[in-house]
């Protein structure tokens, strides 16, 4: 339930005793993610000062050159899960390979895995447009005392344990879930604290928004071509034609339309010809998320969160967003099966 300024610390304390596993590790997890993501928002936020500060393209003391932004927040997260011993295991995007983490006393008796995307849409910063970060927690299943192994990272999404993003706009959000619905806190920039500001957050029951790289049309599969036809055709029963939206910055267009109702697509293309997402650090937390607002996820064909990964580094096409919408985007599908 809602209780007036409730924080993000209060609330994980609140609801852990809903947790499959009641170890508390999973709560000081999530509560390292949500220290990673209060230094990185600092950083992103003064991302455009570098220029007017001179620092953009200087190289530091050590010779080396200015950190990008998205290695600095894939260093800060990962060093923060470190340094608190909670996880076994981190695979990033950023990364080829996942990490092998030892917990307290330079034992591997920590049972979650971590996977993300440090900072999603990163290329938008220049434009000062939102980027956000994503995240994915699994149980190992490897035994407790062995160093991880890859078939700890590669699951499928239905074992997630919790899930998350955030996104760093004109404000600061953290939205997750640990399988009982979804909660988005905002932070409070002036004393460094989340507040829970959207409780139980839902899909609306319909939408009318979809959002796709339009430029990629041509090379689109004949089932999306028709289904942005039918987004497009002039329906006022049915509040047609939609509304087309697409920053880019996945993060913000799921945020958008899980609060407004809509679709996100991201089919294959001739450049991109298993799709351009991942289906590990960002196609699976933001299917379990939507899957748990009322949303649905699909590759177009089958659920996203059954997939069985096979690589770290797996793409996959992703179809997104109000569940009614993305059974039309299936139908069309369908049809060229
Ligand atoms: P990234 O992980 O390299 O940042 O790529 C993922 C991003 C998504 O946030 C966004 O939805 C998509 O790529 C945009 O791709 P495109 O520019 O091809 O439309
Ligand atoms: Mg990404």
């Amino acid at each position: 339930m809602k209780k007036a300024n409730q924080t993000l610390g209060e609330f994980i304390i609140e609801n852990q005793k809903s947790f499959k596993y009641t170890s508390g590790e999973l709560s000081r997890l999530i509560n390292s993610i949500r220290l990673a993501a209060k230094v990185v928002n600092h950083e992103v936020n003064k991302a455009g000062l570098v220029d007017i500060t001179g620092n953009a393209g200087e190289t530091n003391v050590q010779g080396e050159d200015q950190q990008k932004l998205d290695v600095y927040a894939n260093e800060r997260f990962i060093q923060t899960l470190i340094n608190r011993e909670i996880v076994c295991g981190i695979a990033s995007e950023e990364n080829d390979d996942y990490i092998t983490i030892q917990g307290q006393n330079e034992a591997h008796d920590n049972k979650y895995v971590v996977l993300m995307d440090p900072l999603d849409g990163s290329s938008n910063i220049d434009v000062n447009v939102s980027v956000g970060t994503i995240f994915s927690i699994y149980r190992r299943k490897s035994p407790v005392g062995q160093p991880v192994e890859i078939d700890d990272f590669l699951q499928p999404g239905n074992q997630q344990v919790a899930a998350g993003y955030i996104i760093y706009g004109t404000s600061t959000m953290l939205v997750y879930t640990t399988g009982h619905g979804v909660n988005g806190f905002t932070l409070n920039p002036a004393i460094g604290t989340y507040y829970l500001s959207h409780p139980n957050m839902q899909f609306p029951k319909e939408g009318n928004i979809y959002s796709i790289n339009e430029g990629n049309y041509v090379h689109f599969p004949q089932g999306v071509k028709d289904y942005i036809k039918y987004c497009q055709a002039e329906v006022e029963s049915d509040n047609r034609p939609y509304t087309s939206r697409y920053i880019g910055s996945l993060v913000s267009d799921f945020h958008r339309n899980m609060i407004k109702g809509g679709i996100y697509m991201y089919p294959k293309t001739a450049k991109a010809p298993q799709g351009k997402l991942r289906l590990l650090y960002e196609c699976n937390p933001m299917a379990f998320i939507a899957e748990q607002a009322g949303g649905k996820a699909s590759d177009g064909y089958q659920r996203i969160l059954d997939i069985q990964p096979t690589k770290l580094h797996e793409r996959v096409p992703f179809f997104c967003g109000t569940q009614s919408m993305v059974n039309k985007a299936e139908e069309f599908m369908a049809n060229y099966k």
